[in-house]
């Protein structure tokens, strides 16, 4: 659609502009601002269904509150592009999730309507209840927070307890549920059972809330007689449906369920509601993709696209015509169905991401043994330490940046109990354009303080397969493998597994004037710039792939301290506390009197942008790491070690 085919799309650079278009425009506003969050992601892809599902709420929410003064929190906040847009970031819209363009998620840095940074799934309850007690306590009695999450997001723990907080403090909250019944992939569990339930009971639902108004309007409800009143239709309910309202059993007021694609109705309804005092539920029924046939049809894949034609939803991959290596997920997901069909103790637990790391692999050859448990990372940890307890080899595998969740589980509950879970930690390094939420630069840094735990991070597929091998024999505790999103290294990936000795790394390349020590894939980068730098200087060039950050290979790192004075350190994770601090330790530790350069990220946050631009800007790719080599040699080594390029030149 061209600029000019908009009626009413570009004429709204804030919510005030949206405010002066009669209400029974208001679907064509929908159609317009769906239009343009098709045609944009298209081109520049990130989050779509999610996106097409919330158009009717977004609108309603801006027509009907006052934002930026009264507060909407979107929970995880991928599904929050059309209050991007609406909040006068259209024209930007085509940088989002670009380097110095739009974040993916509300972020409050970009702009004052976003008033939550989010990224996270779960958190929206509990800050939205924040800023609502906030303002009670500062008597700005008159502003409205509304959190809006997905029924994905209320599967997380986190959720459930600002539910309970919120029935407790005095507060004005308004809950809006958006319940489309999919997480990234289906949910399963009580809780979706449940929702499915209270919607199937929606005529007993419509009739009380038209009952409410009626009393309301005659003065028969107020304030102080709501709670019996809810009490008694919670009874009343309870007595038709066999069932409890959970919101209203926890004295939140619970609407609907109505059509969250009705912005009519989303209107009038939360007109109504808005001044209601105390927390209340809204919750809105509403289609993943809706609007979009092709991500309408099928919710998992049209999540996150990637490119596409709008004509005909034909998804863009790239055109490849040579063999290529695979994903390290696919690799992870294949290996782990060999060794489950070898040992039939091996289960799998995922929080809410089986297609994400490719256990649906597994799933769909054993759906008994593997568990998606919803958003909720911790559980995920607690329920493999229960597992595991009772003779189980779980496989649980979480996001990096997901699993800073669980890090007390990690701790209480397994390592101190030294159960052999296999932490798989997926998406570790820089993840590209979902951002700095998403990072998982923290890993190593966070794992390697606790005790018992085995960490390691393979450098190519072989590797992950030698490493998952390993990890699920007799005895090995609790067990940590960390890779990264994406393309591997190696094509003939499906090598037969062996036990890999633990607390063992690998000399790659030997060397007598500097020694470059590396964890994880950041060795291939660091491979090239190693052969870089050989050709230009007379200098050679050791590297050492260390593979285990815990333990360290003890004995690798003494032949290092006796026999190099420059080492560099290169790791994709946080400098404080990672790999390099723990290769100093050890050095000091041991009174070696070596210099140590560490490379890696250093104390900032990763804005978004692709992995490639992002690992240039920290120095980390192939030509930041030469660089970083040149600079010692420059301080380090006299100028007769440089090659005499020029001289050959000339002669
Ligand atoms: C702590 C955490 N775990 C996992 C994710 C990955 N994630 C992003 S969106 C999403 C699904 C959210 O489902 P829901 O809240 O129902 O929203 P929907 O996409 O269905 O609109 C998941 C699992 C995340 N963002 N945060």
């Amino acid at each position: 659609m061209t600029k000019d085919s908009y009626k009413y799309l570009y004429k709204i650079d804030s919510p005030v502009d949206l405010k002066a278009i009669p209400r029974n425009e208001l679907t064509n506003v929908c159609s317009e601002l769906r239009q343009f969050i098709i045609d944009e992601v298209s081109k520049n892809p990130g989050h779509l269904g999610a996106n097409l599902g919330t158009v009717e709420i977004t609108v309603a929410l801006h027509y009907v509150f006052n934002t930026p003064y009264d507060r909407i929190v979107w929970d995880v906040g991928h599904q929050a592009y059309g209050h991007k847009i609406l909040t006068g970031r259209r024209d930007k819209f085509h940088t989002n999730r670009q380097l110095n363009g739009l974040c993916g998620f509300p972020t409050p840095k970009e702009s004052e309507y976003d008033a939550f940074g989010v990224g996270h799934s779960s958190t929206s309850i509990s800050a939205a209840l924040g800023m609502s007690v906030a303002s009670l306590l500062k008597d700005d009695c008159d502003r409205q927070v509304v959190a809006v999450i997905g029924d994905g997001a209320m599967t997380g723990g986190l959720a459930f307890e600002g539910l309970n907080n919120t029935s407790m403090d005095k507060n004005n909250l308004l809950i809006i549920l958006n319940d489309n019944q999919m997480a990234i992939d289906p949910i399963k569990g009580g809780f979706s059972q449940y929702l499915i339930d209270i919607t199937t009971s929606r005529a007993y639902n419509k009739l009380r809330y038209r009952a409410y108004k009626v009393l309301k309007n005659m003065g028969v409800i107020n304030e102080k007689k709501k709670n019996r009143i809810i009490g008694f239709n919670n009874t009343v309910k309870a007595a038709l449906t066999k069932q409890h309202n959970i919101f209203e059993g926890l004295n939140i007021r619970y609407f609907g369920p109505v059509d969250g694609h009705d912005v009519d109705g989303l209107v009038r309804i939360l007109s109504d509601i808005k001044n209601f005092k105390g927390p209340k539920v809204l919750h809105c029924i509403t289609q993943k993709g809706k609007g979009y046939e092709p991500a309408e049809k099928s919710a998992t894949e049209w999540h996150a696209p990637g490119k596409f034609n709008v004509a005909t939803g034909e998804r863009k991959t790239s055109k490849v015509t040579v063999p290529t290596p695979r994903l390290f997920q696919d690799v992870f997901g294949e290996t782990l169905l060999e060794l489950a069909k070898e040992n039939d103790k091996i289960v799998a637990i995922t929080p809410a991401m089986p297609s994400g790391c490719c256990m649906n692999i597994m799933q769909r050859e054993y759906p008994n043994r593997v568990f998606d448990v919803g958003i909720a990372e911790g559980h995920a940890v607690t329920f493999s330490a229960g597992l595991a307890k009772e003779g189980m080899i779980p496989f649980c595998n979480i996001y990096s940046s997901f699993m800073q969740r669980a890090y007390d589980n990690i701790i209480h509950d397994v390592a101190l109990q030294q159960l052999n879970v296999i932490m798989c930690l997926d998406r570790a390094g820089i993840v590209g354009s979902d951002g700095a939420t998403h990072h998982g630069m923290f890993d190593l840094a966070y794992m390697r303080c606790i005790p018992h735990l085995t960490i390691s991070a393979p450098r190519n597929e072989p590797e992950l397969r030698n490493l998952m091998y390993t990890a699920q024999q007799k005895n090995m505790g609790p067990f940590v493998i960390r890779y990264p999103r994406g393309m591997g290294f190696t094509i003939d990936w499906k090598t037969p597994m062996k036990i890999q000795e633990i607390g063992k790394g690998e000399c790659i390349k030997n060397g007598k004037d500097i020694a470059i020590l590396t964890i994880g894939t950041i060795a291939n980068p660091a491979v090239t710039a190693i052969a870089d730098i050989e050709n230009k200087y007379e200098i050679s060039v050791a590297h050492y792939d260390m593979r285990f950050l815990k333990p360290l290979d003890e004995e690798m790192l003494h032949e290092v301290g006796k026999n190099f004075n420059q080492i560099i350190t290169v790791e994709d994770g946080v400098i404080q506390g990672g790999f390099g601090s723990a290769v100093l330790e050890f050095l000091a530790d041991n009174n070696y009197k070596t210099n140590v350069k560490r490379l890696g990220i250093s104390d900032n946050f990763v804005e978004h942008g692709t992995p490639e631009e992002l690992y240039a800007l920290l120095g980390l790719d192939t030509r930041g790491i030469s660089k970083s080599i040149e600079e010692v040699i420059e301080k380090s080594f006299s100028l007769k070690k440089r090659k005499l390029e020029n001289t050959n030149k000339i002669s």
